[in-house]
């Protein structure tokens, strides 16, 4: 248990250095369990802004472009130097990093990670930090937050920081914490309602044993032996629920691209939506419906994708207490089915499609 106001890390169950190849990279099984060249082919979280609330991020790490960000343990600028502890850099890593020739490749390798250091190289700092970070958070116009850690007490002034920060659109993601059965509830401020809370699952895709329960967990991603960048140009296979909130930052972040690439006419224009968004597509697990240890259940990265402009649907008719909308859509190439052609490449064709699949579409 820690101090009232003092976060820290999560204790991770396993770390190891892992050797990558030069010149060619590699993929972990959390990406490779999902579709994300799919994904990727449509968007790559191309200018969206995401903060690593952490301990410092290893700027000059060559599979990370980092964008910018501030030290608040040392109160000086963006840190440059390479931190003793790799926490921040492998979080960052599993959000952004470089989808090139070189190490890993992250959720969203397009995206702009600022590091904001709140943590110090053993890993602890205040709430203080992170009430400053999340500040900065809204004054340099971040879109999403990851807080992979924690505090065990609630605090006033915490929990109206993290209000400020949903009120101003911004998205927070944190871990659910590695507690397991030691305690009846989440760390602070994953288990507010204005922050996404996220278990950890293993490539099997059930829970890892050391993801805590509670009743404010929101879905489940990978968080077991993700290997991802750590500093001075290493990479490591970090366990822990620390590791489960990065991927779900990174596929919000590809969430709000592809929002803003559809003229923001999606479904998601704000935390909330987000949020309910991600927790309706995803696959139910455990015991039915919502549940401590899971959640919702597992992240579905390519149905979280889903997301329809609002303004090529129109409502075509009513049949038998049945919304039936018209979507336009163009082929990308000619359509067969059954072997008959339907569409030509390049042709326009209007499609009779459900308001019950629509909303399965659109929200899940
Ligand atoms: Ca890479
Ligand atoms: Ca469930």
């Amino acid at each position: 248990m820690f101090a009232n106001d003092m976060i820290s890390l999560g204790k991770l169950e396993i770390k190891r250095a892992v050797e990558v190849k030069a010149g060619s990279q590699t993929t972990g099984w959390h990406i490779n369990k999902y579709r994300f060249p799919k994904i990727w082919s449509k968007t790559q979280g191309e200018s969206v802004k995401v903060a690593v609330i952490d301990t410092a991020i290893d700027v000059n790490h060559p599979d990370l472009q980092i964008h910018g960000g501030y030290d608040f343990v040392n109160n000086t600028g963006l840190r440059t130097d390479a931190p003793l502890h790799g926490h921040g850099t492998h979080v960052a890593g599993i959000i952004g990093a470089k989808n090139n020739n070189l190490g890993i490749v992250g959720v969203a390798p397009k995206c702009k990670l600022y590091s904001l250091a709140v943590l110090n190289d053993q890993g602890s700092g205040s709430y203080g930090n992170i009430i400053r970070a999340l500040d900065w958070c809204i004054e340099n116009g971040m879109d999403v937050v990851n807080m992979s850690l924690g505090g065990g007490g609630d605090s006033k002034a915490l929990y109206e920081a993290v209000r400020r920060v949903y009120d101003a659109g911004i998205t927070m993601v944190c871990a659910a914490g590695n507690s397991a059965w030691e305690r009846g509830y989440l760390d602070f401020p994953g288990t507010y309602n204005e922050t996404m809370a996220i278990a950890a699952i293993k490539q099997n895709m059930q829970r890892a044993e050391f993801s805590s329960i509670g009743p404010n967990i929101d879905i489940c991603a990978p968080g077991y032996e993700i290997v991802s960048t750590t500093p001075s140009n290493t990479y490591s296979a970090y366990s822990g629920t620390s590791m489960a909130s990065p991927f779900v930052a990174g596929l919000v972040a590809l969430m709000i691209s592809k929002h803003r690439s559809l003229g923001g006419r999606t479904p998601i224009s704000g935390p909330k939506d987000v949020r309910d968004h991600l927790t309706k597509v995803a696959h139910d697990v455990s015991f039915d419906g919502q549940d401590n240890y899971t959640g919702y259940g597992l992240v579905n990265p390519l149905k979280s994708l889903y997301l329809t402009d609002r303004h090529k649907l129109r409502l075509h008719q009513r049949k038998w207490g049945l919304e039936i909308y018209a979507v336009d859509v163009k082929f990308k190439e000619d359509y067969f089915f059954k072997g008959r052609r339907l569409a030509k490449k390049g042709q326009t064709r209007t499609l009779s499609i459900s308001g019950h699949v629509l909303r399965r579409l659109m929200y899940g």
